[in-house]
């Protein structure tokens, strides 16, 4: 049994958002092709309380891109986005919301970022991914979504770490690229923890 994770299709990461990642919404079309091939199709979604550690402005004087240490993890500072419950929490107004089955909420101690749809950055609480995956048959799983570089990069790793066979679907990413070279680096470290990259034609042609 296989199962697409949509990682963060969210309106704050696509064109015009709060953390806007470039070409962001390209990845929807994408998403809503692929949903007929899987068994199953889940959804995190970034869900931030407005006081969260992560946000720049809730620490005076510092600004988004800076790295500051949070309850002992090192943390990159980001412009306030996807608080609960506002405009650019949602998801992307085209994501065929009927083809998922559940939605996974993360981010939403304000002490730790939560970056994988698996875990927090601490690994200190589940979201409950892992054990609904699991309950399902679940062996499988392709990943794809927003941001390359930070929330899918760690969901694969999170993937393989609880022993699902971890697809990226490649085409079906967009990255923040903080620094050049990071959604390069981050493919890399993917695939070097074994993280299988594959095109979204590839499983529109049966081939995977
Ligand atoms: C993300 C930074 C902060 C992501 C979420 O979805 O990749 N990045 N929050
Ligand atoms: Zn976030």
């Amino acid at each position: 049994m296989k199962a697409l994770i949509l990682v963060d299709i969210q309106i704050d990461f696509c064109q015009g958002g709060a953390l806007e990642v470039k070409g962001g919404d390209d990845v929807v079309a994408i998403a809503n092709l692929m949903m007929p091939y899987f068994d199953k199709v889940v959804a995190t979604q970034d869900w931030h309380p407005a006081d969260h550690g992560s946000f720049a402005a809730n620490h005076p004087w510092r600004k988004p891109g800076q790295i500051i240490e949070l309850d002992g993890l090192s943390q990159v500072l980001w412009p306030i986005h996807c608080v609960q419950g506002s405009f650019g929490a949602e998801f992307h107004p085209q994501l065929e919301m009927d083809g998922i089955d559940k939605v996974f909420h993360k981010g939403m101690d304000r002490r730790v970022d939560s970056y994988s749809g698996f875990f927090d950055n601490g690994k200190r609480k589940t979201t409950g991914l892992s054990t609904y995956l699991k309950n399902e048959g679940i062996k499988t799983v392709f990943v794809m979504g927003l941001a390359t570089d930070y929330c899918v990069k760690f969901t694969t790793f999170d993937a393989i770490d609880e022993g699902f066979d971890t697809y990226l679907i490649v085409d079906g990413c967009r990255g923040v690229e903080l620094n050049p070279g990071d959604v390069s680096a981050a493919l890399e470290q993917m695939q070097s923890v074994g993280v299988k990259c594959v095109q979204s034609d590839k499983i529109m042609a049966g081939l995977v």
